[in-house]
């Protein structure tokens, strides 16, 4: 048996963390497909949610309130999804820079590109610069996060691009940079393929960026 799926987006939209997450163990237990669940239910959620955030329409702890919905909806349906249900937008490596503890934006960002049909893979705050070489080389992401809060751990963002340079593999991913501090000439300046001022338009941004490239 399947179930109106728009529900679960409603939900979503709603901000019902806890109500969300009861709606999707339903849909699950009563053997709806995880990939509608995610296609139908969440994905359309979380399309609205961004919309609403770009209009204006929402503000921020309504969006955090609606990404830590899908997060819980998403661990519930995670484990019955296959690999090919995942990322068909692409794969993407997120961190917050050496030095650097600020995880809100990050987060988020990541959150909205998983809401996009992203796999995510969140390495985490205070990332040396080399786990963000290694963490391109194990995932082959088609592209590559780096958040920063801090004038002074801005530069790292610079030298994982550099040490990418370096190792070879500068070319197989495309770079996205952000953070209250960040700019789009600075993300010129040092060589990211691409800036966002907010996470919202960061998923914009980025699959516009790979759709060109193809
Ligand atoms: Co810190 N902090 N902080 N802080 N902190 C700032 C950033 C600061 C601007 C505050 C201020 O002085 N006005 C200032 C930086 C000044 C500067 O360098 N220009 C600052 C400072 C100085 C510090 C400490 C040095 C303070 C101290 O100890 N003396 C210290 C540093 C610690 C460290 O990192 N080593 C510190 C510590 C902390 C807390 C731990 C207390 C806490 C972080 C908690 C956490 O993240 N878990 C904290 C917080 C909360 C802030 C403020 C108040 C809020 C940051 C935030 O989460 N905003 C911040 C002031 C401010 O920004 N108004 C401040 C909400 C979040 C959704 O926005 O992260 O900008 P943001 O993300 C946005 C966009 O930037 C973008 O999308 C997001 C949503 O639209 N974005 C991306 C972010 N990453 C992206 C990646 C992308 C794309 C878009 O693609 C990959």
């Amino acid at each position: 048996m399947s179930m109106d799926l728009s529900k679960i987006s409603e939900i979503l939209v709603a901000g019902k963390v806890d109500e969300l997450k009861k709606q999707t163990e339903e849909a699950v237990n009563s053997g709806t497909n995880a990939a509608d669940i995610l296609n139908q239910g969440l994905l359309p959620g979380m399309d609205t949610v961004g919309q609403n955030w770009k209009d204006g329409d929402m503000f921020m702890p309504e969006v955090l309130r609606c990404a830590k919905g899908m997060s819980g909806a998403m661990e519930i349906i995670r484990p019955h999804l296959s690999e090919a249900d995942m990322g068909n937008a692409g794969k993407l490596v997120i961190g917050t820079v050496a030095g650097d503890l600020h995880d809100i934006g990050k987060d988020l960002a990541g959150m909205m590109f998983e809401g996009a049909g992203y796999k995510v893979i969140n390495i985490g705050i205070d990332q040396p610069n080399e786990a963000f070489v290694e963490a391109v080389k194990e995932h082959k992401p088609s592209v590559l996060g780096m958040s920063a809060l801090l004038t002074t751990t801005m530069p790292r963002m610079g030298e994982v691009i550099n040490s990418l340079k370096e190792a070879g593999i500068r070319d197989e991913v495309a770079v996205i940079i952000g953070g209250a501090p960040v700019t789009k000439e600075y993300a010129e300046e040092i060589g990211a393929d691409l800036y966002a001022p907010n996470a919202g338009s960061a998923v914009d941004i980025t699959s516009k960026y790979l759709d060109s490239q193809k």
